[in-house]
């Protein structure tokens, strides 16, 4: 089945009905589960249909984006494919630790891979325990059930040592794929962690030099740094537009934005952002907003939402509120730093390192700079609210939601916690306490 029908119901072209078939035997090719993909492809296009497709006044520079949704398994495969046969190799990561400017200046594509839906959990359950997050199950069980085309075609599938569930995970994720590389990260972050991290990142330029066969330089390391910064700064411009009131662009979309950038063509999709952020500044300059003035501000800090996780956006914009912000991995961590300049290879890698180990991950001890950074953002944002969002068995972010709502009560802002999965059964139970939050929050404005 050709995505982009899912999308539209009017009826096939020949030549899209050809490609449709092309699809069906690349899938084939890459040992897919036919039927289950069919069958998980009309879920999502459903999905999306309701949530996205269905929302109000959305800025028309959304359909590139929607257009990128609809290809996600045809045609961003065809261009991975097509890559690879140009000399390229397909990298797959899971944590933006891994730095994408490294895996780029080695001639390698960096590609998120699928860990966003409940997919193949009772396969994934063979090999890993059952009270184990959502993210990790997803990844296992997208494997496993045959329905991920990025996993079949990487070389390279980058691991690394963040929570305990990812690093036992990734034992059993080699054993059925055969193809992960573990990079060890520090659980803190003084000196010696960092030491242990630059070095980690040698080790990464190594092991992709390996796989890709070239060699890393001055030159393909500035290019790099380039593309991936430009991405970063479009991200940047995007998340300061969302702090106008009322803000141009919906949470929902915004979030959409950020788990596109994970797995599509860097340079063009800077562009295509740029070119939406251009509309959404006109939309600022006439004050046009896709939501009243007095909607509910809310910021969500947590656990990341891979893509198609759009539960608790669509939760809390469903039930009149707006989401501004995400302090999350799929969000502000990830471009928040630019990539500093440097004029040998040796200090690439370490300014590298250096900028990613500035993240603020739960999974590093201690973590206060998340708490600063949640109530920066939620300050720059005008958000009304914070959510704390983890999911179900994610240690890390479970625990710091204690510290959130110290901080947030310390800070006088409105905090709601959620422990949530990717399944459906909590969405009533979700719902009303979202939009009793809102409420809050709503009187809070009158007040
Ligand atoms: S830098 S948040 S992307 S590790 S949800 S698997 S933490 S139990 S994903 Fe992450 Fe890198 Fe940190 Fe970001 Fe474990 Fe929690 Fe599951 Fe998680």
């Amino acid at each position: 089945m050709h995505e982009a029908d899912i999308y539209s119901p009017r009826r096939k072209t020949s030549e899209e009905g050809a490609m449709a078939e092309n699809y069906t035997e690349m899938w084939g090719k890459l040992g897919l589960n036919l039927e289950a993909h069919e069958g998980l492809l009309a879920v999502l296009g459903d999905a999306y249909q309701s949530i996205y497709l269905s929302q109000k006044n959305r800025p028309t520079g959304m359909q590139y984006f929607d257009f990128v949704v609809s290809e996600v398994h045809g045609q961003r495969i065809v261009e991975l494919l097509k890559a690879k046969t140009d000399g390229k190799h397909i990298i797959g990561t899971f944590c933006i630790y891994v730095p994408e400017e490294l895996i780029l200046a080695l001639d390698g594509v960096a590609i998120g891979l699928c860990a966003g839906a409940d997919v193949g959990a009772e396969e994934a359950e063979k090999y890993i325990p059952r009270n184990t997050c959502a993210l990790i199950k997803g990844f296992m069980g997208f494997k496993l059930a045959g329905l991920c085309p990025y996993v079949e075609s990487a070389d390279l599938i980058v691991g690394e040592t963040t929570c305990d569930g990812k690093k036992k995970a990734y034992e059993m994720f080699d054993k059925v794929t055969g193809k992960v590389y573990v990079m060890e990260l520090p659980n803190k972050k003084g000196e010696d962690g960092r030491m242990l991290w630059r070095h980690e990142v040698k080790r990464l330029a190594d092991k992709l030099s390996e796989v890709t066969g070239r060699e890393l330089t001055l030159e393909g390391l500035r290019k790099a740094a380039n593309v991936v910064n430009e991405k970063r700064k479009a991200l940047q411009r995007l998340s300061r537009l969302r702090s106008f009131v009322p803000s141009p662009i919906s949470g929902l979309d915004a979030l959409l934005i950020n788990q596109i950038s994970f797995y599509d063509d860097p340079i063009r999709f800077t562009t295509k952002l740029n070119e939406l952020c251009d509309e959404l500044d006109a939309r600022v300059t006439s004050g046009v907003g896709v939501a009243p003035k007095g909607t509910p501000r809310v910021l969500i800090s947590g656990s990341p939402m891979a893509i198609p996780n759009w539960k608790l956006h669509y939760t809390v914009e469903s039930s009149g509120g707006i989401v501004v912000g995400e302090e999350a991995c799929v969000g502000e961590r990830n471009f928040k730093d630019l990539m500093p300049a440097f004029s040998t290879v040796e200090e690439a890698i370490e300014k590298m390192a250096d900028r990613s180990m500035s993240v603020n991950c739960a999974c590093f001890t201690p973590n206060d700079g998340r708490m600063d950074d949640i109530v920066a953002m939620s300050n720059a944002l005008h958000a009304k609210g914070v959510i704390h969002y983890a999911l179900q068995f994610c240690t890390p972010y479970l625990y710091e939601a204690y510290k959130a709502k110290d901080a947030m009560e310390a800070s006088g802002m409105p905090f709601l916690k959620i422990e949530t999965d990717y399944s459906m059964e909590d969405m009533g139970q979700l719902k009303t306490r979202v939009e009793a939050f809102l409420e809050i929050l709503k009187d809070g404005a009158r007040a």
